[in-house]
């Protein structure tokens, strides 16, 4: 899916939330690949003042209510815990309510719309520049868990059902390779046959969640690098963002996201393969920073575990990149023809590299825990 043009109406949509202020202009912001996210700029008594306006993926996000209750409840538990806190300390996201008080928009065309605070002072980064910065992210997500694992009942909606459910994933690939409704599927017997190649890692973390060693805890979900706001500053992490896939799920699978997206040498859609290695400098700041601040409350399985995960998640990467190719770009955000297909190699070459790299990797381990 192409990225969108701002709506005309940003302006009249701007008008349903309780901003403060006029309402000076906006435009396209980030590089998301599922909400279509804008930054609008209010002035008021000559000061001005942005934030964040977002429509809603429903395409992705089928139940808006449920996950902007989630949402709701997630900052709000999240603000609780860290009131009175050191002012540096790590925020998340601030509901901006629209004018009736409630946390969501629905525009004319069906368009669900929310807004934020922008969190300023502070930079979502696309491709890390140094290992202090995955240290730093690291530290945020895991502090996240933290912060959540008190939540109090009910259990917060599966805002995307079975998102990390691995065999699923895999399912879903060779459905698509079945119907091979855009006629692709030649083009990529090389990348499907890598996929089978894998299968049997598919099964191990939902297996051992099945038995009872995998604890179901609230997780992120997508700890991508640029859904972590640093301090521009300080570098410490200022604020965990992107709360759409707040839900119940594996601490594993935060941190394995975490490594994917953090310690690609390339950017996650680079065609070049040869140009993607997995960073081990960068992986041992992570490990670091994640176990920080969940040493405390991980089991030995998930601590085990760690860099299987970073593999698996790398994978479910790769198989949900060629699967999405394989329908059409049905689901990500695409700039050019082949976009899937060359994130589906990209994330091939990384998984190999950490591959590769398997024995460094654990001993990286064992030297942190
Ligand atoms: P998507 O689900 O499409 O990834 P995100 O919620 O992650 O959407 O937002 C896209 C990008 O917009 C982020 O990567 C970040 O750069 C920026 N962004 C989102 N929320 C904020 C915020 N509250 N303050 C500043 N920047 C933000
Ligand atoms: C999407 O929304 P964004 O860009 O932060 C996706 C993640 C993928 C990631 C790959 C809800 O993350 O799961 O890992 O793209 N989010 C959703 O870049 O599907
Ligand atoms: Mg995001």
């Amino acid at each position: 899916m192409d990225h969108p043009k701002p709506p005309v109406a940003l302006e009249s949509v701007c008008g349903q939330f309780a901003f403060a202020g006029r309402f000076v202009g906006g435009e396209p912001h980030g590089n998301g690949h599922i909400n279509d996210t804008f930054v609008v700029t209010h002035e008021q008594a000559g000061r001005t003042r942005r934030s964040i306006l977002q429509r809603i993926n429903t395409h992705v996000f089928r139940d808006v209510p449920s996950l902007m209750e989630n949402i709701q409840r997630v900052t709000a538990h999240a603000a609780r815990k860290t009131d009175g806190a050191a002012a540096d300390a790590m925020k998340t996201l601030t509901v901006i309510p629209t004018h009736d008080g409630r946390s969501y928009f629905v525009d004319q065309a069906g368009g669900p719309w929310r807004g934020y605070d922008f969190i300023e002072g502070a930079t979502s980064h696309d491709l890390l520049q140094d290992p202090a910065q995955a240290r730093e992210a690291a530290r945020a997500f895991g502090h996240f868990q933290y912060l959540l694992a008190d939540l109090p009942a009910p259990r917060l909606h599966e805002t995307i059902p079975s998102f990390h459910h691995t065999r699923r994933r895999f399912t879903a690939l060779e459905q698509a390779i079945q119907s091979d409704p855009r006629g692709r599927a030649a083009r990529v017997v090389r990348e499907i046959a890598w996929a089978r190649e894998r299968e049997s890692m598919v099964d191990r973390l939902i297996g051992l969640q099945a038995e009872g060693r995998l604890p179901e805890r609230i997780t992120h979900n997508d700890t991508k690098l640029n859904n972590v706001m640093l301090d521009n500053h300080t570098g410490r992490a200022a604020g965990v963002i992107d709360l759409d896939t707040v839900m119940p799920g594996l601490a594993l699978y935060d941190f394995g996201d975490m490594v994917r997206s953090a310690t690609n040498s390339a950017a996650e859609d680079e065609p070049d393969t040869a140009r993607v290695e997995m960073r081990i400098p960068v992986y041992t700041a992570i490990v670091d920073g994640y176990l920080e601040s969940t040493r405390a409350f991980l089991n030995a399985t998930e601590i085990d575990l760690l860099p299987f995960a970073a593999r698996l998640l790398t994978f479910e990467s790769c198989l949900r990149f060629l699967t999405d190719y394989l329908l059409g770009d049905v689901y990500f955000k695409t700039k050019r023809p082949d976009h899937n297909l060359d994130r589906c190699r990209n994330q091939f070459a990384l998984l190999r590299s950490m591959e590769a790299q398997s024995a460094d990797m654990d001993d990286v381990l064992r030297h942190f825990r």
